[in-house]
């Protein structure tokens, strides 16, 4: 058995009551470890650069150990790039390279530039048309129930390549289950935190990372999540909202 441990900050009062996203986290642990993790993901809640968040909400659930499964971290990538220009131009190729249509990527990118604030979760837009397809508006879809199969080894092949941080180690696990849903395509990602400058494109080709697709001091960021035209978008929402995933390293060579 495990626990699904979620917490999720607001500033203003609870996001349903109109509250500002400050700060969600989502993982998956051992009985054992669940209270502790608690306790972090609400420090972390109160500590958060994008503001003092005066509502958060912790939620513990256990999850049956017979219905996880397993998806790969995609293996990483880093690009050079000299500012947000150049990395959103690098990033939208990625994405055509990936099989987004131009379009799509760059209706995604110009989703993401546009928001006025973060969004709490993604958008899923259709990657030949770069239609919004999920039917969530300003709240998007927040993935959840998913953790690294192994933390310490994961975190250890982070420091090997000069990666280990939160942002990296979270949004790897996050990529991985992402990335294995039904008809997801790719997905297109930058930071909400204003110090936080980094972003990527996740895909079948792999995790790819850019240093800047954010200008500094910017506390808006979001993700996208592009899907085959056809795909069951219930389903795929109900695979990121409801499966429990833990990332392996299988993909990952030493
Ligand atoms: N499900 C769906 N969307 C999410 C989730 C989630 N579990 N977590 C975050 N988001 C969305 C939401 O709109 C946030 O505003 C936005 O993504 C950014 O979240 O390789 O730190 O947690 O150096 O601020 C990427 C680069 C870091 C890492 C991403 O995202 C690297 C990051 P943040
Ligand atoms: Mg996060
Ligand atoms: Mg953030």
């Amino acid at each position: 058995m495990y626990y699904s441990v979620r917490m999720r900050a607001a500033q203003g009062g609870d996001h349903a009551a109109g509250g500002r996203h400050i700060s969600g986290a989502e993982r998956l642990v051992p009985p054992g470890e669940a209270a502790a993790l608690a306790g972090e993901l609400v420090e972390r809640a109160l500590g958060h650069s994008r503001g003092r968040a005066d509502f958060i909400n912790i939620t513990v659930e256990t999850v049956a150990a017979q219905a996880v499964r397993l998806a790969p971290i995609p293996a990483v990538k880093t690009v050079a790039v000299a500012d947000v220009a150049a990395g959103r131009v690098a990033a939208l190729e990625e994405l055509v390279r990936a099989g987004v249509s131009t379009a799509a990527a760059q209706a995604g990118m110009g989703a993401l530039a546009a928001l006025p604030d973060s969004m709490r979760g993604a958008m899923i837009l259709c990657a030949a048309s770069g239609s919004r397809l999920d039917g969530n508006g300003a709240r998007g879809v927040r993935v959840s129930r998913m953790d690294a199969a192994d933390g310490p080894a994961l975190l250890a092949a982070l420091r090997r390549r000069g990666l280990a941080n939160d942002h990296v180690r979270e949004a790897l696990v996050l990529a991985a289950k992402v990335a294995a849903g039904p008809g997801v395509t790719a997905e297109l990602c930058w930071s909400d935190d204003p110090e936080y400058t980094a972003g990527y494109v996740a895909s079948r080709l792999g995790y790819c990372r850019f240093a800047h697709l954010k200008e500094y001091g910017c506390p808006v960021g979001g993700r996208v999540f592009f899907a085959a035209p056809g795909c069951d978008v219930a389903a795929l929402v109900d695979y990121l909202e409801r499966q429990p995933v833990l990332a392996t390293l299988a993909d990952w060579e030493e």
